[in-house]
C-alpha cells in the first residue's frame, strides 16, 4: 500500500515537471503555464524571463495615475480584456498591484517601452503614450489566443514573469491600403488598423486616388468624388470618404498610434480625376471612368495652368484634413507623361505640399527628378533588375532622401503565395512567408547610407481584392513579418526562431475572425 502510495506521488510530481519544462503550445483545456516570455511578434529587443507569472483575476485593477493618454490606453486594455475574461477589469489613477500603466523618462524614445511581470503584478513603462500602447500589444499577446475571442473564456490568463525591453528599429512601420481599385467603407479601415496595431505598426498610408477611382471629397472640386469615385475595378458601385469620414479613420488610427499619410497620386494614375473635369485633359475632352487593371495611361496636362490650380486645391484641402506630417504624391509609373514634363510637374507640385506645411513622400521614380528637401522616396523596385534605378535612389539617399523600403517582390501583399493562390497578382513573383520574411532592410539597396532608411512599409494592392477577406486572406501571415522587419533589431533575425512564433499566432488569428493563408513553411498548430 505504502509502495503503492510513494508510486503515485512520483507520477504525479512526473507529470508536473513535464508541464514546468514543456514549452510548446499547450492544448487549452491544460494550458496552466504561461506562454513564454519572448514569444511575441515582433521579436522584443530583449527579454529576461524569470520569476512568478502574473495572473489577471477578477480584482486585477488597470492603474494609470494621472494622465489622461495613459487612461485612454488604458480603455484600450480593458476593451481587449473584458470581453474573454468577464471581468471588470476598472482603470483607476491608484491602488496596488494589477495591470500598471506608466510614464516616465527612460530609455524608452518615442515608441519603445518596458515590460516588468512578477506574482505582484504587470507593469509597463514608457516615456510616450505610444510605448505604453506597444506595451499592451506585447502584453495582449503574451496572453492565451483565447483572449482576442468576444465571448467569456475559461482562462486561467497567466503572463510570464521577467522583464521585456523593447524599443523599435525604424520610425516607419507602414502599411498601405488601396481603397480606390476596390473601396473600403470606413469600418473596413478600422478593421484593418485593428490588425496593424496588434503588431506595432505606425503608419496607415491610404492610396486615395487611382485611374480607377477617386475616394476623398474635395469641396473646390466635388466631381472628383461624386463623379470620379463612382465606380471600381469590375464595375462596381465603388464610393468615397466624406471628410468626416476621412477624420473619423484618422481619429480611430491616431487612438491606435498610427499616422494616416494620404496619398493623391499624381500625375499618371489619374483618369478619375481627368473623368471628372474635362478642363484637366490636354484636348479638353473627358476620357469615360476606368474599371480595368491595367496602369500607366493617363496623365495629368502638364503644360496647363488649370492642372495646378487643380493640385493647389487638393493638397490644400488634403493637408487642413490631415494632423500627419507627411503627404504622399505618388508618382509611379507616369508612363504616359515625358521625362521633361515629369520633372517640370515635380519641380511645380513638390513646393505646394511644403506650402500647406507637409512632408513630400512618393514612389522611388520621384528620384529621377529632383525630391525636395526632407522628401521620403518609397522603394518598390525588384531583386536583381533596374540597377540602375537602383543607383539613382542610393544617389538620393547619399544627398540626403530617406527611403522607406516596399521591394514589391518581397513584401508587396498583393503578390500570390504561390501558383495556387486563388487572389492577388504575380508580376513580382510568387511570395511565400519566408521569402517576404527573409531580408534585411539595412543592407537591401547597394549604397544606400543606413540612417537613410526609416523603415518598411507594406502595400495591399487591391486589384483582385474585393471585400475585408480578401484583405486578410493576402495579409496574413506575411503582414507581421513586415512588422517585424520594421521594429525587431537586425540580430533577432531568424527564420526557424520566427516561423515558431509565427505558428503560435494561428489561434489568435481564429479567434480573431482573421482568415489567414495556411502557408506550408510553417507548422501551424492543429485546429
Ligand atoms: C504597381 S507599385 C503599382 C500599382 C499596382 C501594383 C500592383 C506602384 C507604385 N504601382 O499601381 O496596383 O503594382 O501590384
Amino acid at each position: 500500500m505504502r509502495r503503492h502510495r510513494l508510486h503515485l506521488l512520483g507520477s504525479l510530481l512526473l507529470v508536473a515537471a513535464a508541464g514546468v519544462f514543456t514549452s510548446g503550445a499547450a492544448p487549452a483545456s491544460t494550458a496552466a503555464q504561461p506562454r513564454p516570455l519572448g514569444q511575441v511578434i515582433p521579436a522584443p529587443a530583449s527579454v529576461t524571463p524569470g520569476g512568478a507569472p502574473y495572473r489577471i483575476t477578477g480584482d486585477t485593477r488597470i492603474r494609470v495615475g494621472d494622465s489622461r493618454e495613459a487612461h485612454r490606453v488604458g480603455e484600450y486594455l480593458a476593451d481587449v480584456l473584458r470581453p474573454s475574461t468577464g471581468y471588470p477589469l476598472p482603470v483607476t489613477e491608484r491602488g496596488a498591484g494589477g495591470i500598471r500603466l506608466r510614464l516616465a523618462q527612460g530609455p524608452y524614445g518615442a515608441e519603445g517601452y518596458r515590460l516588468d511581470s512578477g506574482r505582484g503584478g504587470v507593469t509597463i513603462t514608457a516615456a510616450r503614450p505610444a510605448g505604453l500602447f506597444h506595451g499592451v500589444q506585447t502584453l495582449r499577446q503574451l496572453l492565451p489566443a483565447a483572449v482576442e475571442r468576444d465571448t467569456v473564456q475559461p482562462g486561467p490568463w497567466l503572463v510570464a514573469g521577467g522583464t521585456v525591453r523593447d524599443v523599435p528599429r525604424y520610425p516607419w512601420r507602414g502599411a498601405m491600403l488601396d481603397v480606390s481599385r476596390h473601396f473600403f467603407t470606413v469600418d473596413e479601415v478600422k478593421r484593418y488598423v485593428d490588425r496593424l496595431a496588434l503588431y506595432k505598426f505606425n503608419k496607415l498610408h491610404l492610396h486615395l486616388s487611382d485611374d480607377q477611382g477617386w475616394r476623398i471629397a474635395i469641396d473646390s472640386w466635388p466631381r472628383l468624388a461624386t463623379h470620379g469615385g463612382s465606380t471600381e475595378v469590375g464595375g462596381g458601385p465603388g464610393g468615397f470618404y466624406t471628410k468626416d469620414d476621412y477624420r473619423e479613420i484618422v481619429r480611430y488610427a491616431a487612438s491606435r498610434h498610427l499616422e494616416v499619410v494620404p496619398e493623391i497620386d499624381m500625375p499618371g494614375h489619374t483618369n478619375a480625376a481627368l473623368a471628372s473635369y474635362a478642363d484637366l485633359n490636354c484636348d479638353g475632352v473627358a476620357p469615360p471612368l476606368y474599371t480595368g487593371t491595367a496602369v500607366g495611361f493617363s496623365s495629368l496636362c502638364v503644360g496647363k495652368e488649370v492642372t495646378y490650380d487643380f493640385v493647389d486645391d487638393v493638397i490644400r484641402e488634403l493637408a487642413a484634413l490631415t494632423p500627419g506630417r507627411y503627404l504622399h504624391i505618388g508618382g509611379d509609373e507616369a508612363h504616359s507623361t515625358s521625362h521633361a514634363d515629369y520633372v517640370t510637374f515635380m519641380d511645380r507640385v513638390q513646393p505646394v505640399v511644403a506650402k500647406y506645411g507637409k512632408t513630400v513622400v512618393g514612389w522611388h521614380q520621384l528620384t529621377g527628378a529632383t525630391p525636395a528637401e526632407g522628401a521620403l522616396a518609397q522603394y518598390w523596385g525588384l531583386d536583381g533588375t533596374g540597377a540602375e534605378e537602383k543607383a539613382r535612389v542610393a544617389k538620393a539617399a547619399r544627398n540626403g532622401t530617406g527611403i522607406v523600403l516596399s521591394p514589391a517582390d518581397r513584401i508587396y501583399l498583393d503578390m500570390k503565395y504561390d501558383r495556387t493562390t486563388p487572389l492577388g497578382l504575380s508580376w513580382a513573383g510568387y511570395v511565400e512567408v519566408k521569402r517576404s520574411y527573409d531580408w534585411d532592410p539595412g543592407a537591401y539597396l547597394p549604397g544606400v547610407p543606413e540612417d537613410a532608411v526609416r523603415g518598411v512599409e507594406a502595400p495591399l494592392w487591391t486589384e483582385t481584392l474585393e471585400n475585408p477577406a480578401h484583405l486578410d486572406h493576402m495579409a496574413f501571415p506575411r503582414l507581421p513579418g513586415v512588422a517585424e522587419l520594421g521594429w525587431s533589431p537586425a540580430a533577432t533575425h531568424d527564420w526557424e526562431d520566427y516561423r515558431t512564433r509565427l505558428a503560435a499566432q494561428g489561434p489568435r488569428w481564429d479567434a480573431l475572425g482573421v482568415g489567414y493563408h495556411r502557408s506550408p513553411q510553417v507548422d501551424w498548430p492543429a485546429e
